[in-house]
């Protein structure tokens, strides 16, 4: 059976998957798009070689009995209306992050899945699907460094846009941390700090950059996360965990060392389509085989999405406060037990 795909979306990461779901993965096929902006999905689709209609109505596409599932890969605030109606429409959905942009949205994601009975949401968390990060992961579950006490970890980008702010640090970038770090560690976040260092001459007049979130979980490990969007030199994912007796670093991603004119060089990278390639391939042939089974077994639910959301909220009141702010996670429902 090939899944019918209809993407909302068709910007820079809706472009990269309607690639992938047509020339690289297996089972699916990109049959429908909207965008805001007609022109920018029309084009997607002549230059990616893809039969696909182009809704002007994002609901008439939702609804289409032509489509099957859902790719909803547009801005961020967006989100919670198209997933909400896929649900409602009864069809499996690829939420790209954040599921909403607030917990009460993602809340609202959870309760309708729950209503329906059955799951029907994967959020674009793509990174516990990241060999390097299932390399640390298992490093961690074997054992070999002993307890984790204590992380550093840094995202940093070479650049962001005019339209990036400063809670745009939390909830578009550090989201990615709050979602892997609670899967890498087993454990669920209790507190959250933001202290700014001095800013970079790079960042514009609404944007502090860098930022340095502290975590707590609830097993009293110590997170400390450098977001630095401006960075200039590449696009740098860093996570040290160290144990009680040692440390484990996160894999670098695969480069050539050169040895050449009394210097040892590797390349970073400087694009993120790039670090996370392989990793959003696997993602989207879980969604492809989840939703076609109609049974998800793999990937971000609307829990961990909901999960990442709590605990951004009171990142972004600790920027605005700058005290140490209580992060409370309610139990998870048993739908959600994997
Ligand atoms: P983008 O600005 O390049 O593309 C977004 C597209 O959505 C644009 O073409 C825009 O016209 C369209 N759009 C906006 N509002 C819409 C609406 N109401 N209806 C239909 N289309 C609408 O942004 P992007 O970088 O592709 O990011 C899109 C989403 O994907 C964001 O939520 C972002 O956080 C997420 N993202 C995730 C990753 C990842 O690593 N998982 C990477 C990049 C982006
Ligand atoms: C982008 O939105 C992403 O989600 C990337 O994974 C992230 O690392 C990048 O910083 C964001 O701009």
């Amino acid at each position: 059976m090939t899944l019918r795909i209809g993407v909302i979306g068709t910007g820079a990461i809706g472009q990269e998957h309607i690639e992938r779901l047509s020339h690289k993965l297996i089972g699916a096929q990109v049959v429908a798009v909207n965008d805001i902006h007609e022109e920018t999905a029309k084009a997607a689709v002549a230059r990616l070689g893809i039969q696909a209609k182009f809704y002007a109505d994002p609901h008439a596409l939702i609804k289409s009995d032509d489509v099957d599932a859902l790719v909803v890969t547009s801005w961020g605030p967006t989100h919670e209306e198209f997933v909400l109606a896929s649900i409602a429409a009864g069809k499996p959905v690829f939420c790209e992050k954040p599921l909403a942009v607030t917990a009460q949205g993602c809340k609202n994601i959870v309760d309708a899945e729950i209503k329906h009975g059955k799951r029907l949401v994967q959020v674009g968390f793509m990174r516990p699907f990241d060999l390097t990060y299932r390399q640390l992961k298992a490093t961690l579950d074997n054992g070999e460094i002993g307890q984790p006490l204590l992380l550093n970890c840094k995202h940093f980008n070479p650049e962001v846009g005019e339209s990036y702010t400063t809670p745009m640090a939390i909830v578009d970038t550090l989201i990615h941390e709050l979602d892997v770090l609670r899967w890498l560690l087993d454990d669920d976040y209790v507190s959250a700090r933001v202290i700014y260092p001095r800013k970079t001459s790079k960042a514009s007049n609404h944007l502090a950059d860098p930022q340095v979130v502290i975590l707590e979980t609830a097993k009293g490990i110590v997170i400390n996360t450098q977001i630095f969007v401006n960075c200039q030199y590449g696009y740098d994912i860093q996570c040290e965990v160290v144990g009680e007796q040692g440390i484990a670093y996160l894999p670098e991603p695969n480069q050539v060392t050169i040895r050449k004119n009394a210097h040892v060089q590797r390349g970073i990278l400087m694009d993120w389509k790039k670090r996370f390639i392989e990793a959003y391939d696997v993602e989207l042939q879980a969604f492809i085989n989840n939703a076609t089974s109609g049974n998800f077994t793999s990937g971000a639910s609307a829990w961990d999405g909901y999960a990442a959301a709590v605990a951004a909220d009171a990142c972004v009141k600790a920027q605005q406060t700058g005290n140490i702010e209580p992060i409370v996670m309610p139990a998870m429902p048993i739908f959600y037990n994997k």
